[in-house]
């Protein structure tokens, strides 16, 4: 899992962090949404993308996610706006154990695109094969 550690810039008022495109987050940030008052054992998420990528950071509350690159499988409780998630292409992703007063922040790469889902997990597979066919 590829986890950014946001560096703390807090002060004895309280804490700061600052995220900027190709500084911290290793792309450009076109799109900026949030996930929140997710209700109680609601999951989220299954699916990949073909292109695009995302930070995810848990900016209040607490979340698990499980990304899955078609070999393995691995999960991360977010639980800290310094803490990110770094969410590549091609990765199935599931949501889990949303707190009720969770708020997943997440960048992204490109604007929405529904053409850039894959929902099926087969499907998912399948693309994945051919990606290591031809590498
Ligand atoms: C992802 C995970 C982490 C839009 O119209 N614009 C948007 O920017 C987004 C993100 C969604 N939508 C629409 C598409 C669906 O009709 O909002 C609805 C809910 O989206 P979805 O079911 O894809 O939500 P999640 O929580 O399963 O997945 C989201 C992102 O869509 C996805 O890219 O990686 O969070």
């Amino acid at each position: 899992m590829e986890m950014i550690n946001f560096e703390d810039l807090g002060d004895s008022r309280g804490g700061l962090v600052s995220i900027e495109e190709h500084k911290n987050v290793p792309f450009e940030i076109k799109r900026v949404y949030c996930i929140y008052g997710v209700k109680k054992n609601v999951s989220r998420g299954f699916h990949s993308h073909k292109n695009l990528e995302q930070v995810a950071i848990c900016i209040n509350g607490s979340c698990t996610i499980v990304l899955d690159d078609g070999l393995i499988k691995r999960s991360a409780v977010l639980s800290s706006p310094k803490t990110g998630l770094y969410i590549g292409k091609n990765i199935w992703r599931e949501m889990h154990d949303f707190t009720s007063d969770c708020v997943l922040l997440v960048l992204a790469s490109e604007l929405y695109d529904e053409d850039d889902y894959i929902r099926s997990y087969s499907e998912f597979l399948k693309k994945i094969e051919n990606i290591r066919g031809v590498t």
